[in-house]
């Protein structure tokens, strides 16, 4: 019998890079989506075969973290052995803006799926997405000993729900494991997040689309990996043979302004020509520096980042080159059009 995983967020980036690594390892995959007027599939698109058809192993359902009751219809009808829980609000500035349903979707959306798993009895795993954001001001390298002190509504309702997972682990012998996650991207990271907006922006000037890119600080320091690298430490977090907590991290890190220098170079422009500061990308508090220890996945997991921010910055700044020169025709032959305004966005 092929082992059957549930993946929360699975339309998100790392849900969609999760699906493909599960089903190519013979996992029967099902994914909770959100109803949406719009498609919301676009990453798990090339994985869906319909259902009709015998032999699939991808399979969707309608959910959201708000509901309760759906969610453990959901874990009750499906009953996997493996959940792997990454949906939530995963923007930090907007959880400024949002700070009361950044709660209850990231903080309170775990335990609902926990409740329901001791309600119904259910025996299978469960990981939960817990994030670097959660050290917030403790000074770097962080590691699973760190003390937290988290600098966002994000990072408060992360941290929520890491005790959640710890206590349900605790109280009920539920195998319940914290992948304490850095910043990992990719090609398929969320457009308003930095690395993932400086390669599109990078593209686009390049491309002659925008003449600026907008930022805040970017002498904030971050430790980013390659999201399909952490999906495989996720996976080998939830085969171990005591539920436990793991830090996942390169151990090197960055400044948004590096970033910004080695991103646009590759494309062989000068970033100090094209970059603007704009105080709207700015947060209430930040978090200025983290770089993750992760000796304990190693030596425990056997999992290593392989790929690092130089090389992350080639395969995110080619891969928008390629998808801007798909769909955009250059300036230099666009057809008039009246009332087109070249202001950069
Ligand atoms: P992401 O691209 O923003 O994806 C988030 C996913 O959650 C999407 O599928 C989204 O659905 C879904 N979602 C959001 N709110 C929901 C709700 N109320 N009900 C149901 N689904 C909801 O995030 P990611 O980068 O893949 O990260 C995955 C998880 O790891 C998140 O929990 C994030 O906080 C955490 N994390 C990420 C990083 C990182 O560097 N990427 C590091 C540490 C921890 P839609 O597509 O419909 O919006
Ligand atoms: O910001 C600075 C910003 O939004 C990184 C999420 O996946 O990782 C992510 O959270 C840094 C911050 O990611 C802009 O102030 C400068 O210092 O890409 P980000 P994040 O806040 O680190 C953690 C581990 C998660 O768990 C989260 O889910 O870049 N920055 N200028 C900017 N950031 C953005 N977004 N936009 C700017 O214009």
């Amino acid at each position: 019998m092929a082992r059957r995983a549930l993946v929360t967020g699975i339309t998100g980036q790392d849900g969609s890079y999760l699906a493909e690594f599960l089903l190519r390892r013979g996992y029967e995959v099902h994914g909770i989506i959100r109803r949406a007027s719009t498609f919301n599939t676009h990453r798990i698109d090339h994985l869906y075969v319909d259902s009709h058809i015998r032999g699939t192993k991808l399979f969707l359902h309608y959910g959201e973290l708000l509901d309760g009751a759906r969610l453990a219809t959901l874990l009750s009808t499906v009953r996997p052995d493996e959940v792997y829980h990454l949906a939530a609000q995963s923007h930090v500035r907007v959880s400024f803006d949002e700070p009361e349903y950044t709660g209850e979707t990231t903080g309170l959306g775990t335990i609902r799926l926990l409740e329901a798993i001791r309600q119904i009895g259910l025996d299978c795993r469960f990981y939960q997405a817990s994030s670097s954001e959660m050290f917030g001001s403790s000074p770097p390298p962080q590691n699973e000993g760190t003390p937290f002190r988290p600098r966002s509504p994000y990072g408060t309702a992360k941290l929520y729900a890491y005790w959640t997972v710890r206590n349900y682990r605790e109280a009920y012998g539920i195998f319940a494991v914290n992948g304490i996650l850095f910043n990992h991207e990719s090609p398929r990271r969320g457009e308003t997040f930095v690395t993932r907006k400086i390669s599109r922006g990078v593209a686009r000037i390049r491309a002659g689309l925008d003449r600026h890119l907008f930022m805040g600080n970017i002498d904030a320091i971050r430790d980013w990996g390659y999201a399909p690298e952490y999906v495989d430490g996720m996976w080998r977090m939830m085969q171990a043979e005591t539920p436990d907590d793991y830090v996942l991290a390169t151990g090197v890190g960055y400044s948004v302004r590096e970033f910004l220098a080695l991103a646009f170079e590759h494309a062989g422009l000068d970033w100090t020509k094209y970059v603007r500061f704009d105080e709207r990308y700015l947060r209430p508090t930040e978090v200025d520096c983290v770089i993750g220890d992760a000796e304990k996945a190693r030596v425990l997991l056997g999992w290593v980042a392989e790929v690092h921010a130089p090389q992350l910055v080639k395969i995110m700044v080619d891969a928008d080159i390629r998808a801007v020169e798909s769909t955009h025709t250059p300036r230099i032959d666009r057809p008039a059009i009246s009332g087109w305004d070249p202001t950069p966005r």
